[in-house]
């Protein structure tokens, strides 16, 4: 054909109108015929695209770009802005049509239009996310990014200054979501009724046909209809391997995992959706910061700060960071009322401390800590932070730009989602800057014999088939978690936090575990004086009231306290006001049972 490139528009318009599959090739080469001819001399190394299948040599129209654009009105700076030709050639014929589209897209455009240039709605229009095989659209996306970081330089150049500073106006892919500010609406018992009727596990009963209340959320929560059909729906209607097929089952499923992707994206505010690594869970988001930058970062004599109120999770991978590097770890001590001594924690930060790794609630404590405020102090300290938020995400808002941590993790059976799938959150540079914590398939751009060379986020970090189903299920969950909003399942759970504390106030020889209920989440954690924790939640339960009994993976925390054991009452916005006093009622019921135990004839007091 070796036609001129159509423009963008009439490109989309054509594609629209081709419904055949065969036909959408056939046009997808024609347009690759329309690219103007690309030197042999700027086939190099340095000019080829990372990340696509086949080779993609990409520069810029030095002839060309450089012509200045018309002001735009938007900028004193726009006057002088050129507008960027690029040449682009490929040794695949429909990626030669594929870039033919890119460039139709971003030349003649200013590198703050570019930078700017949304492709999703691009690729929406075209359908390339459902033509395209789940290899070529990433080497597509690989292209978009070559092409936004010449168009960095560029703009750099020209202002004279470092590299473009990435902004709500230019950041890509990210639609721009305002933060919630006006008033909680809560949740009315009619809501949470009809909330409840999702679960069908909530409407069974346990041991001798007794009516379950689940109180153990801190745990894992329960499931909703709307997760388990997504799984079910995922195994009878589409499933596949992600990242690796070429067929429409392959396509498919990839789509719905990079869906789940952007809907943790969107549920953390993370600015890139390539920031959310899908781990196992929270344990192996922990791990994957430990071993990959721990041991990049850290050595002997310098010093990781923790808390004592820490899950072993974020425990046990830094005492084997220790071990291997020779660093030391420190505990921050808790004050008097159950929460986190602040001043004692920021005393801690010191010129050795690397890295601040702190949960954002306690599992078994309820604290809330001040994750922020920690997180400018550590940062002001030069210190990287690591948020466990296996007990926060799924309970209230958390915006990751706002929080501004390096690294969030947190777990999907802990929010409705499936077992087996978490979330690692880390900003972008740093990850950039780790390197691969598992090796296999799916996290390299190339292998040879004696070598590989890792892919691009998120790929790096997710090595082998990963939990495709699991990770979908993640996403479903999440949109239900947003449709009642995180704002009034915090609201709820705080409501309940406040009713157990009022309940068992009175209960003879209870005594609840950390602050009031205005620092906590909706966690009840307590001890009754003359009873193994254990032996409380087999009285629970015999009532149908699930607990957790136990050091709650929390032991260094429970010696701190004194304790071997304690028992935990925990809630998600599913429980009612009814349940927790029914749970008190069960309490009472176990303490009478414990007190005439105390007192049968022959028993020593
Ligand atoms: N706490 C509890 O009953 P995993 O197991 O990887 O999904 O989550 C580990 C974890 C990490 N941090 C905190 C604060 C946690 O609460 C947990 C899990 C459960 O308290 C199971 S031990």
């Amino acid at each position: 054909m070796a036609s001129a490139l159509p423009r963008l528009d009439e490109i989309v318009e054509e594609f629209a109108e081709l419904t055949d599959g065969t036909e959408r090739l056939e046009y997808l080469i024609e347009l690759g015929d329309c690219l103007t001819a690309f030197p042999d001399s700027a086939r190099t190394e340095a000019n080829r695209v990372q990340g696509c299948q086949s080779n993609v040599w990409l520069i810029l129209d030095a002839a060309l770009s450089g012509s200045t654009a018309t002001a735009s009105g938007s900028s004193g700076l726009a006057a002088s802005e050129p507008r960027l030709k690029f040449l682009a050639d490929s040794d695949a014929p429909m990626v030669r049509g594929l870039v033919a589209i890119l460039l139709a897209a971003f030349s003649n455009r200013t590198p703050r239009e570019i930078l700017a240039f949304g492709v999703e709605p691009l690729f929406e229009r075209l359908k390339l996310r459902t033509f395209l095989s789940p290899m070529r659209s990433n080497g597509l996306h690989s292209m978009v990014l070559f092409v936004r970081g010449l168009a960095e330089r560029v703009e750099a150049a020209r202002i004279g200054a470092g590299p473009v500073a990435v902004t709500s106006a230019n950041r890509p892919n990210v639609s721009a979501e305002p933060v919630a500010t006006e008033r909680v609406v809560p949740l009315t018992d009619e809501e949470v009724s009809r909330l409840r009727d999702d679960f069908p596990i909530l409407a069974t009963t346990v041991g001798d046909g007794v009516p379950l209340i689940y109180l153990d959320n801190a745990a894992t929560t329960q499931r909703p209809r709307a997760v388990i059909d997504t799984i079910r729906e995922a195994y009878e209607c589409y499933f596949s391997n992600v990242h690796r097929g070429g067929h429409s089952l392959a396509a498919r499923t990839t789509e719905r995992y990079e869906g789940a992707r952007e809907s943790v994206r969107r549920l953390l505010n993370a600015a890139r959706k390539h920031e959310v690594i899908f781990t196992s869970g929270t344990t192996s988001a922990v791990n994957l910061v430990a071993q990959s930058w721990g041991l990049e970062n850290v050595g002997s004599g310098d010093e990781i700060l923790l808390t004592i109120m820490e899950h072993h999770s974020n425990i046990v991978p830094w005492q084997q960071l220790a071990a291997r590097t020779g660093c030391r770890l420190r505990f921050a001590p808790l004050s008097t009322d159950g929460r986190l001594d602040l001043d004692a924690w920021t005393g801690m930060l010191t010129e050795r401390t690397r890295l601040a790794a702190f949960t954002a609630v306690s599992n078994v404590l309820g604290t809330v800590n001040p994750i922020e405020e920690m997180t400018r102090r550590a940062h002001a300290a030069g210190v990287v932070v690591m948020v466990d938020a296996a007990q926060s995400v799924p309970h209230q808002r958390l915006d990751v730009q706002r929080l501004d941590a390096d690294f969030v993790a947190f777990s999907g059976h802990k929010m409705l989602g499936p077992a087996g799938i978490g979330v690692l959150y880390g900003k972008e540079a740093l990850l950039e800057s780790m390197p691969p914590f598992l090796g296999g398939g799916s996290m390299i751009r190339t292998v040879t014999t004696d070598r590989f060379e890792p892919a691009m986020l998120p790929a790096k970090f997710e090595a082998g088939t990963p939990p495709i189903v699991d990770a979908i299920a993640l996403g479903a969950a999440i949109e239900y978690l947003e449709r009642i909003g995180l704002e009034r399942i915090h609201h709820h759970e705080v409501r309940l936090c406040q009713a157990a504390h009022a309940a068992m106030a009175d209960i003879d020889g209870v005594e609840l575990l950390g602050p009031a209920p205005e620092h906590k989440g909706g966690i009840a954690t307590f001890t009754m004086r003359g009873a193994h924790a254990d032996e409380v939640a087999k009285v629970l339960d015999a009532q149908g009231i699930a607990v957790r009994a136990g050091h709650h993976c929390a032991m260094p925390l429970h010696d701190r306290l004194g304790l071997s054991a304690s028992c935990r009452a925990s809630f998600y916005f599913y429980n009612t006001v009814a349940e927790v006093e029914r749970f008190a009622e069960s309490l009472r019921t176990a303490r009478r049972l414990f007190d005439r135990a105390a007192t049968r004839p022959g028993k020593s007091t």
